[in-house]
């Protein structure tokens, strides 16, 4: 088999380049790991910056986004028992849109299946051969038998745990990691959201978030320890622990219920560069991570995608390979500021272990300073809204 850009992923990023390939005249093949159904079944992000809104917009795959999306004009920030908004709109003329990973990634399939493109399900042993010559090729096991598939380029679109970041020579490949010391233990239930926006909270128990899918979908999360089990959490257990992080209105006014997804994730910033190695280009979660707190990771993916898809399309179209060439640098240049920005709201709203008194005491006079400045909430703003692309 032979194609243009062989695509490994068929996440938000893989199915997102695949769409705006096409809508440029490309062919892609995409090959995924996993089934539809078990990529469907993750619950990742949940927060849109207007970049991935209208990259979607470019795709033709906003109809539902549009439709069923919560347009947020700001969130609250809780510490000490209290809690304050920012206002992203006021501050920077644009809002965010709620709208689950898991809806986005939905559409995103449709549109393939709609299109009739290729997508390959359940490949095994995916190797990647040739990618620093001029004809690379993506060989794998999909039903017990061996497929070659012949490209002009591949795009790493596999995630964190993929093959792509580690085709790169580990001579060329350098990689920067902060682990955090402690994970997010999130839950799904069918109840109503506590409140209208998010509810980011700082408490002396710990970091909680408060958020949603839909008027009758809502996602909370806590902060717990590395050695922490969902098993360890009953859903009353759950429910009073994110009572207590909570300021008193919204602890009276949450509305609990059972839980239909409970999970745990680890927090890690990570950055992988480069991000190009001879014809193969990472993308998303393949090059880079950032802990959820500041809901930067699909959206960081999507500016890669953006990057990506528009510098195939002036090599196919133009001739011209100012994009390829330029990739790498240009998506590394935002990761990087979103990855400071995550790690920022991480270091503010987070109990550490190891923090001292002193530590605390700065985390309260940064909260205090974000609440009556405008100058920091506007900085806030910017970085949640979305940098430029
Ligand atoms: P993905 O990991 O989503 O997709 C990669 C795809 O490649 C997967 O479908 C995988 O099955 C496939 N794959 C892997 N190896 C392969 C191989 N060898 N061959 C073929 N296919 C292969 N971001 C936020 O903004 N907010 C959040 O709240 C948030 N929560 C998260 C919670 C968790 C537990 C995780 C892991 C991530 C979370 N993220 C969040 C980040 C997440 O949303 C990612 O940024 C987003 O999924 C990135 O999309 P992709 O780059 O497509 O990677
Ligand atoms: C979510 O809804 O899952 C979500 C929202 C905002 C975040 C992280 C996760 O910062």
């Amino acid at each position: 088999m032979r194609t243009q850009v062989a695509i490994i992923g068929g996440g938000p990023s893989g199915l997102l380049l695949g769409q705006l390939l096409h809508r440029h005249g490309v062919e892609t093949v995409v090959l995924e790991r996993k089934t539809k159904d078990y990529v469907l079944g993750r619950i990742r992000a949940g927060v849109l910056e207007q970049g991935l809104v209208r990259l979607m917009e470019e795709a033709g795959c906003a109809e539902r986004l549009h439709a069923e999306g919560f347009v947020h004009d700001g969130t609250h920030v809780a510490f000490g028992g209290e809690m304050f908004r920012v206002d992203f709109t006021a501050l920077t003329g644009t809002p965010v849109i709620v709208y689950g990973q898991t809806e986005v990634t939905r559409d995103l399939y449709a549109a393939r299946e709609e299109a009739g493109l290729p997508i390959v399900y359940e490949v095994e042993d995916v190797v990647i051969e040739g990618a620093d010559t001029d004809a690379p090729a993506v060989t794998y096991t999909v039903g017990g038998e061996r497929q070659r598939l012949d490209c002009d380029f591949v795009a790493g679109c596999d995630g964190f745990h993929g093959v792509s970041r580690k085709t790169i020579p580990a001579d060329i490949l350098r990689e920067h990691e902060k682990i955090y010391p402690f994970g997010w233990l999130g839950i799904l239930s069918e109840t109503p959201p506590v409140d209208q926006e998010l509810i980011y909270s700082n408490s002396d128990r710990g970091f909680a978030l408060c958020s949603m899918r839909n008027a009758t979908l809502s996602r909370y999360y806590v902060q717990v320890p590395l050695t922490d089990s969902p098993d360890n959490w009953s859903d009353n257990a759950f429910w009073d622990e994110l009572r207590r992080r909570l300021p008193p209105g919204p602890a009276e006014a949450l509305v609990t219920g059972p839980s239909i997804e409970k999970s745990i994730a680890p927090l890690r910033s990570f950055v992988s560069e480069p991000m190009r190695w001879g014809r193969l280009f990472l993308c998303g979660d393949a090059a880079h991570i950032v802990p959820p707190t500041g809901a930067k990771g699909l959206n960081t993916a999507a500016s890669d995608v953006q990057y990506l898809a528009h510098a195939l399309r002036d090599h196919y179209v133009d001739g011209d390979d100012a994009g390829i060439e330029g990739y790498s640098a240009k998506a590394l240049a935002r990761i990087w500021k979103a990855e400071r920005f995550s790690w920022w709201f991480t270091s503010l709203m987070h109990q550490f272990p190891d923090q001292t008194e002193f530590d605390r005491q700065l985390q309260r006079a940064e909260l205090d300073f974000l609440r009556t400045s405008e100058a920091a909430q506007k900085a806030m703003a910017e970085n949640y809204v979305g940098l430029p692309y």
